[in-house]
């Protein structure tokens, strides 16, 4: 299928990113990504529809590029002169904001300002869609439950005082230019391609290395928050639903359900047979094994106590709980959720327990295998 469209897709390396650029392939459009230099390869995300620029044909590219310079996205925007621009890239990560906030404010506030005005300044308004990857964070300490499009934003960290900014420069530029810009203000999606410095993922990915007696504990910051957590794969649909109506609206994408982190971390060990009770509070916390059955855990047994709180992982300033209203995506653009976080967090669980599992046979046959949890 061919719809003759162009796409530019920032942040293609990352988990949305990727989601995206399969969803857009499929629907046949030529799809255009900027990847970051990196010292190592950066692209497992997109291996899989990796094609080869000497094919005949091709219909996905990567450019390098750089949300930080203007000058770059520029020239990239003229050559490609996409149809519709998903501006997805961003230092992504709340926790980090607050030791980079300054990069943070770079990336991701004046690195949405670059992409509007070059669209501008190329003459692109009235041919160029533009969505801006806007957050739930936005809504930080909560004005009020559920959150939904005219809740007041009360960020709380470098990074929601950030996106904050994207949100508004992408409604001036919409007001001011007549550009069809919009924002999606998603609540929080997990996948397996997830970062693994993200809860939902850090808390899989230890629970199956745990599991096989790679890992001994998994240690958590804040297990009270609570999150309203969706799967990727049903949000960047709805990302590019958002740039197909007659006119540019802002929509909350969210399940309407929100769990805390705690009950994230019993739903995944239940996964592989690991019943879990938790004792105490605060810092003093901890996750025992009440009981095991099954044999996916080989390596855990009742007694053990597999979750730590570590005070390291608290912010500064904490988002406590976001539970989103979907009701406008619902009505307006028919929009429903298709993946629950139960069936996530089992997807999840069991890809990164094929993940542990190749690590414990290469293990088993005298290779060093070092497990990196940084987190
Ligand atoms: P990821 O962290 O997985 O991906 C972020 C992407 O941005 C990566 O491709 C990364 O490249 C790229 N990037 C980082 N810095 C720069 C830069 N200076 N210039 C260009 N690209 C850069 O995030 P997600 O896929 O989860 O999220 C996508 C977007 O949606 C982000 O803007 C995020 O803030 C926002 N968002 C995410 C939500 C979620 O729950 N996932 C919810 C709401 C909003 P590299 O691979 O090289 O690091
Ligand atoms: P969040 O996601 O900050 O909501 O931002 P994250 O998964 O990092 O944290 C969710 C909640 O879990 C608590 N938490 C921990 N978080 C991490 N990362 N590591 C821990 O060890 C840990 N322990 C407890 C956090 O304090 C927090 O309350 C994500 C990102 O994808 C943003 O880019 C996006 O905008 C928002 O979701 C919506």
């Amino acid at each position: 299928m061919s719809v003759n469209k162009k796409a530019l897709i920032t942040g293609v390396t990352g988990q949305d990113g990727s989601y995206l650029a399969e969803f857009l392939l499929e629907k046949g459009y030529e799809v255009h990504g900027i990847k970051r230099r990196a010292s190592l390869f950066n692209t497992e995300r997109l291996d899989h529809i990796y094609q080869d620029p000497h094919e005949e044909n091709p219909k996905f590219f990567l450019h390098y590029g750089d949300l930080t310079d203007s000058s770059n996205l520029t020239r990239i925007l003229k050559e490609v002169e996409p149809d519709e621009v998903y501006n997805l890239g961003a230092q992504s990560h709340v926790a980090v904001s607050f030791d980079s906030p300054e990069y943070t404010a770079d990336v991701d506030a004046i690195g949405t300002l670059r992409l509007l005005e070059a669209i501008r300044f190329l003459g692109l308004e009235k041919k160029t869609k533009f969505y801006q990857a806007s957050t739930s964070e936005l809504y930080g300490l909560v004005q009020e439950i559920p959150q939904k499009e005219s809740t007041p934003f009360y960020p709380r960290s470098p990074y929601a005082v950030a996106k904050m900014y994207a949100y508004w420069i992408t409604v001036n530029y919409r007001e001011s230019y007549g550009i069809y810009a919009c924002n999606g203000i998603l609540f929080n999606h997990e996948s397996p391609r997830r970062g693994e410095t993200f809860v939902t993922r850090k808390i899989t990915r230890a629970i199956a290395n745990i599991a096989l007696g790679l890992e001994p504990c998994l240690y958590l910051g804040n297990m009270d928050a609570l999150r309203d957590w969706g799967h990727a794969k049903d949000y960047v649909r709805m990302q590019w639903m958002m740039l197909q109506q007659d006119k540019p609206e802002d929509f909350v994408i969210a399940t309407g359900k929100q769990i805390s982190v705690r009950e994230f971390v019993r739903m995944a060990a239940i996964e592989l047979g690991i019943e879990l009770e938790f004792q105490g509070s605060g810092a003093n916390e901890v996750g025992i094994v009440k009981s095991v059955s099954g044999n996916l855990a080989p390596e855990v047994s009742a007694g053990q106590e597999i979750v730590k709180v570590d005070p390291r992982y608290f912010r500064p300033a904490e988002v406590e709980t976001l539970l989103g209203d979907p009701t406008r995506a619902k009505e307006k653009l028919g929009w429903t959720p298709e993946i629950s976080v139960e069936e996530m967090c089992k997807e999840m669980v069991l890809s990164d327990l094929e993940r542990a599992k190749r690590h414990a046979l290469l293990k088993d046959h005298g290779y060093d295998v070092t497990v990196s949890r940084e987190s």
